[in-house]
């Protein structure tokens, strides 16, 4: 409906940290999805609505217009491959950094390095990028594990305090990307919503600006 606004979310982090920015441009969920089981969620204002998806599945909701709006990880982004929705403002919330870890000196020589990760576009790209030959294996979680059995010299995930690979014996060992999520919007709504979308893009990118001067 052109009247109705559908904003996508994950649980956990980004929720979390989506929340002021929302409440900033007046938007307040009637209920908590960390607690409710609910996958839409009413908001104080009737004509939008919030719906809660993996993380990784933001993008795919937002480029079928399934959701007009979501909010999604540049990690996530960039795996999924951007193509398909327009990307107007960082959010600057959910920082980290995609790093290639792994024991001290495990990238050191001439090997061909075997690299676990889920990140298996945006490593294969950084490598292309480095003219470097590695062999990738998809892992979907605990990354952190497979040097530590030998199921992959190095990883390439996630890190933001380095508390993970510090409790597993491994060291941050290359940078690829500074993260950090991103207001993402369905290209058809941005025409057919043209008002509502852009409003709501004006209110968050103001809320962005409030709320980096006050967390300086
Ligand atoms: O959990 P699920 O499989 O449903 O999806 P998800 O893991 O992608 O979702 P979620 O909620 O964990 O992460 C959502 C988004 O938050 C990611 O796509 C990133 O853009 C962002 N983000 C920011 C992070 C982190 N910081 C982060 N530290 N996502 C994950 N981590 C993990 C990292 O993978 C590693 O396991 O936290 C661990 C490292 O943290 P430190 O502090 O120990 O270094
Ligand atoms: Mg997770």
């Amino acid at each position: 409906m052109s009247d109705t606004l559908t904003i996508a979310l994950s649980k956990g982090r980004i929720f979390k940290d989506t929340v002021p920015l929302l409440a900033h441009a007046g938007i307040v969920a009637a209920e908590n999805p960390e607690t409710s089981r609910k996958l839409i969620l009413d908001t104080n204002l009737a004509h939008v609505k919030l719906i809660i998806v993996r993380a990784s599945d933001v993008p795919t909701y937002v480029e079928y217009g399934a959701a007009d709006v979501g909010v999604a990880g540049k990690d996530v982004l960039m795996e999924h491959g951007g193509d398909g929705v327009y990307e107007p403002l960082d959010l600057c919330i959910a920082r980290c950094r995609l790093m290639v870890a792994g024991k001290p000196g495990a990238v050191a020589g001439n090997r061909r390095l075997r690299i676990a990760t889920k990140y298996i576009n945006s490593t294969r790209r950084y490598y292309a990028d480095k003219g470097e030959q590695v062999e990738i294996v998809k892992l979907y979680g605990s990354m952190e594990l497979a040097p530590l059995v030998g199921l992959a010299d190095a990883i390439v995930d996630l890190v933001d305090t380095g508390n993970t690979l510090r409790a597993n014996g491994l060291m941050p060992l290359e940078h690829i990307a500074d993260i950090s999520s991103r207001l993402i919007v369905n290209k058809a709504a941005l025409k057919i919503k043209s008002a509502l979308v852009k409003a709501f893009i004006g209110q968050m990118t103001h809320a962005v600006e409030r709320h980096t001067a006050a967390t300086l």
